[in-house]
């Protein structure tokens, strides 16, 4: 309920109402914070409460309480053990920082320097932004990693947490075959 969150009801998605799977007739969806805690779907009734008051369906499963959506980057191209052309190559992905806005993507292959990529216009501070790299690969076996900084300045960490109790964290690793 705090007024600058945004939290939204929503009822359409591309102009279409939402599908079934994401939560037909209505859901929502509260910028900045994960899923399981804030975009309940297929809603039917909500109850005003507080933090303390209740214990929502993932906190009974140790899942964190308030659970802030971490700074990330994505590679979603090449994909996990995918042969590609050796050669120029562009790699490719999404990275966000609700609330906050991505400052920069930087990738590096193999371990070597790490080097900045171009970015998609970006649309609010809380929507994902793509970013692609132009890569020139020596045939062989490659390790593309990706990371974001936010504009508080924030670099993502390399240490890694798992997805419970309050998001993943690491930088998001590709393994891939570049073949001559
Ligand atoms: N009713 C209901 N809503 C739910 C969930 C659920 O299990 N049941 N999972 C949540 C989680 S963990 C996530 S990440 C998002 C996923 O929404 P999507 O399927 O639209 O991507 O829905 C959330 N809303
Ligand atoms: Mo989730």
């Amino acid at each position: 309920m705090k007024p600058d969150s945004d939290a939204l009801l929503a009822i359409g998605m591309n102009g279409e109402p939402l599908p079934a799977e994401h939560g037909f007739p209505v859901r929502m969806v509260v910028p900045g914070l994960y899923g399981f805690v804030s975009a309940t779907k297929w809603l039917v009734d909500a109850e005003l409460t507080t933090f303390a008051d209740f214990d929502a369906y993932w906190v009974k499963r140790d899942w964190a309480r308030r659970a802030l959506i971490k700074t990330m980057s994505r590679i979603d191209r090449p994909k996990a053990f995918e042969q590609v052309p050796a050669g120029r190559f562009v790699a490719a992905g999404v990275a966000w920082a609700q609330h906050k806005g991505i400052d920069k993507v930087e990738v590096r292959v193999d371990g070597g320097p790490w080097q900045a990529t171009a970015l998609s216009t970006e649309v609010n501070v809380d929507t994902w932004r793509m970013w692609r790299a132009e890569l020139e690969l020596p045939a062989g076996s490659h390790t593309l990693e990706v990371r974001a900084t936010d504009r508080t300045g924030y670099t993502q960490t390399s240490e890694r947490a798992e997805p419970i109790p309050d998001g993943a964290a690491g930088w998001h690793t590709i393994v891939f075959t570049a073949r001559p």
